[in-house]
């Protein structure tokens, strides 16, 4: 193209002008909205009804003080009961989907297909077609974190023959359901999954196997996803036109400083979380190799016969490859790296060689692990569209914790920051982001740290017995911001640069390609 033409067009594109046809803090046209929950941090009814014991009930019931406050999700929201109320609040909130989970146990209380509880069933029918009758779309879940015990006393995920069960509970999911359900996630946060085979008693089902547990995990999860993934697309896509994703989790890893070695860290710790399941499905179609070289040498010092990272057929890495339709994320906060040891010997943290810390000048929640960094997200998007070729990402879960006020000005603002850094990664980077989720529709039982932090854009009163749910202030921050198809221009204004000055080129794989769009 000619210089000047070209020039003229970029001008344009900085004062908005031109380009996606939109302004910078608006959403693009059919972007989705909605909230999420799952299965075992809402429905209760932990017994009734057919429902068979998973690995929560049993870890909670054996252990009540691994959890923080010792409660239990027997009853949780009793969603089982009111989801009447959580389809109210959706409607009230102006969401166009709900993304939630199917109990594997409530539906197979064997986990097997010898059993299937009708009422289980019954209780999905009528979830999901509340949901259509008031024009919400239903993003379902297949696996949110609660297996089904007699599986676990199989070996859980560690044992290659799950991926029968799960791609079984996966038919009777799509022939149940899949007239109506359009968008599917096999799995949600598969790395928390493997990491409950790691560290002992912070998850369910509690093993203790850190460096060789979690890679086993994950190798059955990885077939498990894409043998599920294949049946639908040659028994069900024809008739049902559905799409199909998972929820992949990461932090955005930060350099602690501009040295190459911090740069690396970085890099290293966003492969062994995001590229450990990202890399086989839309990558290269196996594990990144940064992971393949460090855990081969650690595993030969430490005299083994065999790789603690399994390896996978060339056949297994075909079929991988290119195995999902969407690309799920959750998101929620950032952390810094840099190069080091750290972590029980052998394991992943460890394998990784980096150490991890927080910047103090990041705000924080109610949850530990979570600061708000809001800038984290825009550039975790563009590492997603730069690394694996910029495909359509739904947010699946984003959100943030506190004491459970209705008048929750935190929650207002960190949604404000996080979406204003996705609208920017869109409407200046060039993202391909479909839709986004707020994590979560309620107030829920939060796994081992019980009902000590809420996440909800609804509150529910646990002293009664119907749980109501209660609008907080952050429900109609929502409500408004997808009314008016827009964050609103004032709070925007404050975040547009947003991302330090001197952080921009701290990472190679930094962004700002506003041009790609119309290219
Ligand atoms: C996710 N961490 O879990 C899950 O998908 C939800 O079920 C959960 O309620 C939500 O995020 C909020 O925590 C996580 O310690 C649990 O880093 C723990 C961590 C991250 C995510």
């Amino acid at each position: 193209m000619h210089l000047a033409i070209w020039m003229t067009l970029c001008m344009l594109w900085e004062m908005n002008a031109i380009g996606v046809g939109h302004e910078v803090h608006e959403f693009p046209p059919n972007f989705h909205f909605s909230a999420a929950t799952a299965a075992y941090q809402v429905e209760g009814a932990w017994n009734t009804s057919g429902k068979g014991e998973n690995i929560w009930d049993r870890f909670i019931h054996t252990h009540p003080d691994w959890i923080l406050d010792h409660q239990n999700a027997d009853i949780a929201a009793d969603s089982y009961h009111h989801y009447q109320d959580d389809i109210n609040a959706l409607v009230q909130l102006n969401v166009s989907m709900y993304r939630f989970s199917l109990s594997w146990s409530r539906i197979l209380p064997t986990g097997d297909l010898n059993v299937i509880n009708h009422d289980g069933v019954e209780y999905y029918n009528a979830l999901i077609n509340g949901l259509l009758s008031v024009k919400i779309q239903p993003m379902v879940t297949l696996y949110h974190w609660d297996l089904p015990q007699p599986l676990q006393d199989l070996g859980g995920w560690t044992n290659p023959i799950m991926a029968d069960y799960f791609e079984q509970y996966a038919s009777v999911a799509f022939s149940l359901f899949g007239d109506r359900v359009k968008w599917w996630i096999t799995f949600n946060e598969p790395s928390h999954v493997s990491s409950a085979y790691a560290d002992g008693h912070q998850f369910a089902p509690a093993v203790e196997s850190h460096g060789i547990g979690d890679y086993l995990a994950t190798h059955t999860i990885l077939q498990s996803h894409t043998r599920a993934y294949e049946l639908y697309k040659k028994q069900f896509r024809r008739k049902q036109h559905g799409q199909i994703g998972m929820a992949l989790f990461s932090f955005w890893y930060e350099p602690l400083t501009r040295s190459p070695t911090d740069i690396a860290a970085a890099e290293r710790g966003l492969e062994f979380e995001l590229g450990w399941f990202a890399n086989p499905i839309f990558g290269s179609g196996d594990y990144p190799k940064v992971m393949r070289e460090r855990v081969d040498i650690n595993s030969k010092a430490e005299g083994r016969v065999r790789s603690r990272l399994p390896y996978f057929s060339r056949d297994w890495i075909k079929r991988m490859k290119g195995s999902c339709d969407f690309f799920g994320l959750n998101h929620y906060t950032s952390t810094l790296a840099t190069t080091g040891e750290d972590g029980e010997k052998p394991s992943r943290e460890r394998d990784s060689g980096v150490v991890v810390s927080e910047d103090a000048s990041w705000p924080t929640t109610n949850s530990n692990w979570l600061r708000v960094v809001p800038w984290g997200m825009r550039k975790m998007l563009n590492y997603i569209r730069l690394k694996y070729n910029n495909p359509p990402v739904f947010i699946t879960e984003n959100g943030y914790s506190d004491e459970g006020q209705l008048n929750d000005n935190g929650r207002v603002e960190f949604y404000s920051g996080y979406i204003s850094e996705m609208l920017k990664a869109i409407n200046v980077d060039g993202c391909n982001v479909i839709g986004y989720t707020a994590w979560s529709l309620i107030d829920n039982f939060e796994w081992n740290q019980g009902y000590t932090k809420k996440f909800g854009l609804f509150s529910v009163d646990y002293s009664n017995k119907t749980r109501p749910r209660r609008a907080k202030k952050s429900a109609n921050f929502f409500q408004e911001m997808i009314s008016n198809n827009r964050v609103p221009e004032e709070i925007f204004e404050l975040l547009r640069d947003s991302v330090p000055e001197e952080n921009k080129e701290k990472h190679p794989l930094q962004f700002h390609v506003p041009f790609r769009l119309w290219m």
